[in-house]
């Protein structure tokens, strides 16, 4: 059977096989036409094809000059190139190919409708498809409830050949809700549609269902427009990260990988990943995993930073997709919102590009934004309203309104200026948004990866050609890093260094940024970074590297997301410490205040007892002058401010305040003991100093000088080995820290490969300071 062309990654392709089927000897043959020589001539006949937008399209680098043919096709973005990911488009078969067979009628779809859902009852509407063969009278249908052992609703049908949809409701009394990760049980009923006829079930339908309401709270407020999920009527403030695909090779994509992603989230006290338009509608394991462990999902339909075509077959094309998209992931208790696009608004009308195509032809200037129009303000909010009537649809991310105006007031907001133009990190305290959607800060793998795909000596250096491969953002992100280093935190005195340096830069960058969204709750109600994983080894703004491994930032993610955050800030010459509750109930505690100088010696010191912390807000506990804090007469840069508060529970949370630059900053090289003992899974680390230490790195020789490090693959990703339970520490003198290592090593061998990193021994010794 000769086919017409399947045009299309996001589709489901079938075809009626039954008159073709022989007993044995079936084969089934797929064609694939190169994905670059299908989309050129629709490149050549576009008369704006010389400006196309899509700056992340490496054309180039394919080989084909300017022809920037990625947004004809309905293909992953990232296959194309981007500025973490190198261009190679795929071809060939991604997900299972089966036949599917029945006798008389078999159920097609379940929808799923939490249309009202309290503490005390939760209503449900589902329809249900049916494809009959033939006419059948007297068929039943049931929605079983295996959870409570019961069946919640039972219904006699008569279907007609073809496509039946019936409509059924149920109420469950008391429902056991479902909450996101940190704020409850992740909850998930079993249901299941069973379809029987003549007594015996003909088909059924299991379902996971996690009941809750959930909806994104627009309204006009005092300070312009609120942008919240409001999860069983609570708000939420959203933790989390923005996810691009795990693997530029989708199929190598293991459930061990999907997992350890989940997991990984979960484990930085996220409650939130949005699924970045750049890459792929993910794998229904995604979502089954971001289900049970209550990570919301912010979805993008699959458009970013590109001006795509969508009129006529591509525009029917990419409404089919999205249909098929909608209708596959609506029952997932995680999806909490379906977006546009990402960045296309924000291009047209912020980047110039409007404007350059007006001045190239106005009428094709306003052919391309009647495409823009119909897709994403008409198309899509439709197919959403249509397909899954109630979830939330936003028409592009950043948005406030249609001409992509940027406010604080209004919308969510993409903040790039200070990794963007090298500026201050404390500009990361004075920008506000209702809700970042993305933010970022690059940064290296650790030296360990990088010999990975780097095993050479000779290739370890910042510019070595293996290096710059493996950093698409080019000279220019590797220049803006070693400037903010000595600006900051001074040189790095090697390249190991560099790549150390450059992750406590990231993650102290993003520290920043997240504790000034948290502290503006409500006003802001969401954080999300920019970004969650990586598609290869590379250089980029993730938190976590291909092979599995934390870098600082996650580390320092899951102490910025903890459910209650103490966040110290100079503000208006005061010392102030904020702490800000996600819980749902108020929290009460001590408060201890304490200037050190860097022999631990105790400077200044205030404590609160029985401090009540309000629930699920920021509140600033503490307002003192600066003198009262770091004591008049010293020197500053020779003072840290630990600010910590103990819960009723005795749970600590900590955070170390820096009154000046790193680079300023008089840290000495520490005598530091490591303490190893043997424990579960692995071993315990102590760590003790005789001096403050910044950001202790605490790693496991592998090796690697300059032989090479066996590569290995991609499978050992769902166990990263040696993983350190926190990292990248700060060790007050007197005070040891103590991290718990999973690995097999023994003890012995842990404690003759153990490394220390800090940022003293990682950095030039400055001048006057020894
Ligand atoms: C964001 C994203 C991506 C990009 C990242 C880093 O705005 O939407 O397009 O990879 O910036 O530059």
């Amino acid at each position: 059977m000769e086919d017409p062309i399947r045009d299309s990654r996001f589709r489901t392709w079938s075809a009626d096989v039954k008159s073709l089927l022989r007993e044995r000897g079936n084969e089934l043959q797929v064609e694939f036409a190169s994905p670059i020589k299908v989309a050129l001539p629709m490149w050549e006949a576009t008369p704006w094809r010389d400006i196309i937008e899509s700056g992340n399209d490496q054309s180039a680098n394919g080989g084909v000059f300017n022809a920037r043919v990625g947004v004809f096709v309905r293909k992953a973005g990232y296959h194309f190139g981007w500025d973490w990911g190198p261009r190679l488009v795929t071809s060939g078969i991604w997900k299972p190919v089966y036949i599917e067979s029945w006798d008389d009628a078999m159920i097609n779809n379940v929808h799923y409708t939490q249309t009202s859902v309290t503490a005390k009852e939760a209503v449900i509407d589902v329809v249900v498809e049916i494809v009959a063969d033939h006419d059948v009278a007297g068929a039943v249908l049931k929605i079983n409830n295996a959870t409570d052992r019961r069946t919640e609703v039972t219904k006699k049908v008569s279907l007609t050949k073809g496509l039946n949809k019936i409509p059924l409701t149920f109420r469950m009394r008391n429902p056991r809700l479902g909450w996101t990760a940190g704020l409850g049980e992740q909850f998930l009923y079993d249901f299941s549609t069973e379809l029987s006829l003549g007594g015996g079930t003909i088909d059924s339908e299991p379902q996971k269902l996690g009941i809750r309401s959930l909806r994104v709270v627009v309204e006009p407020d005092k300070y312009g427009e609120s942008f919240y999920f409001e999860l069983n009527g609570h708000p939420v403030f959203a933790k989390g990260s923005n996810y691009i695909p795990c693997d530029n090779f989708l199929p190598r994509v293991t459930e061990a990988i999907y997992e350890k992603t989940i997991q990984d989230a979960v484990a930085a006290n996220m409650n939130m990943l949005r699924v970045w338009g750049g890459g792929i509608y993910e794998n229904d394991v995604f979502y089954d995993l971001c289900d049970k462990y209550g990570i919301l999902v912010w979805q993008d339909f699959m458009f970013s930073c590109a001006l795509y075509p969508s009129e006529g077959e591509l525009l029917e094309n990419i409404r089919q997709e999205a249909i098929e998209n909608v209708r596959r992931l609506r029952n997932h208790t995680c999806l909490a919102i379906w977006c546009g696009n990402n960045e296309c608004l924000d291009m047209w009308f912020k980047w110039g590009v409007k404007r350059r195509y007006d001045r190239y032809n106005p009428e094709w200037s306003a052919r391309v934004w009647k495409q823009f129009t119909d897709l994403y303000f008409d198309v899509l909010p439709a197919v959403v309203a249509e397909h899954q009537p109630g979830i939330a649809y936003r028409k592009s991310s950043p948005y406030a309104d249609d001409m992509g105006t940027r406010t604080d007031s209004i919308g969510d907001y993409h903040y790039w200026d200070v990794w963007g133009q090298g500026l201050e990190l404390d500009l990361y305290n004075k920008v506000r948004s209702r809700f970042f959607s993305e933010y970022g800060f690059q940064s290296f793998p650790e030296f360990s990866s990088i010999k990975r795909f780097a095993p050479q000596h000779r290739d370890w250096a910042v510019t070595s050609e293996v290096m710059m491969s493996h950093q698409r953002g080019g000279a220019r992100a590797n220049e803006r890093i070693a400037a903010m280093l000595e600006r900051d935190y001074g040189v790095p005195s090697d390249f190991e260094s560099f790549t150390y340096m450059s992750q406590l830069l990231q993650a102290d960058a993003m520290k920043i940024a997240m504790e000034a969204h948290r502290r503006d709750m409500p006003f802001c109600m969401g954080s999300l970074l920019w970004q969650m994983n990586d598609c290869w080894p590379v250089a980029s703004w993730s938190g976590r590297d291909w092979y599995g491994r934390w870098k600082a930032m996650h580390y320092f993610t899951a102490h910025a997301f903890d459910d209650i955050l103490i966040s110290p800030i100079e503000e208006d010459g005061n010392f102030n410490v904020y702490v800000v509750s996600d819980r749902l109930k108020p929290a009460e505690g001590e408060l201890i205040v304490t200037a050190m100088d860097m022999e631990g010696r105790t400077l200044a010191r205030h404590s609160i007892k029985k401090k009540i912390i309000p629930a699920n807000t920021s509140t600033n506990v503490f307002i003192l002058p600066i003198w009262a804090v770091l004591p008049p007469g010293l020197k500053h840069e020779g003072i840290v401010v630990n600010v910590t508060f103990i819960d009723a529970n005795g749970k600590t949370y900590q955070n170390n305040y820096f009154p000046a630059k790193h680079k300023d900053m008089e840290y000495r090289r520490a005598n530091i003991t490591t303490d190893i003992v043997a424990a579960e899974g692995g071993f315990d680390v102590t760590l003790s100093a005789d001096k403050f230490v910044r950001g202790a790195f605490i790693h496991f020789d592998d090796g690697g000088s300059d032989r090479e490090v066996n590569f290995v693959h991609r499978s050992s990703l769902g166990v990263v080995s040696d993983f350190v339970s926190d990292n990248f520490v700060d060790i007050i003198p007197g005070h040891p820290v103590t991290v718990h290592v999973s690995s097999e090593m023994s003890v012995e061998e842990a404690r003759g490969r153990i490394r220390i990193i800090t940022l003293e021994t990682a950095r030039k010794t400055l001048s006057g300071v020894e």
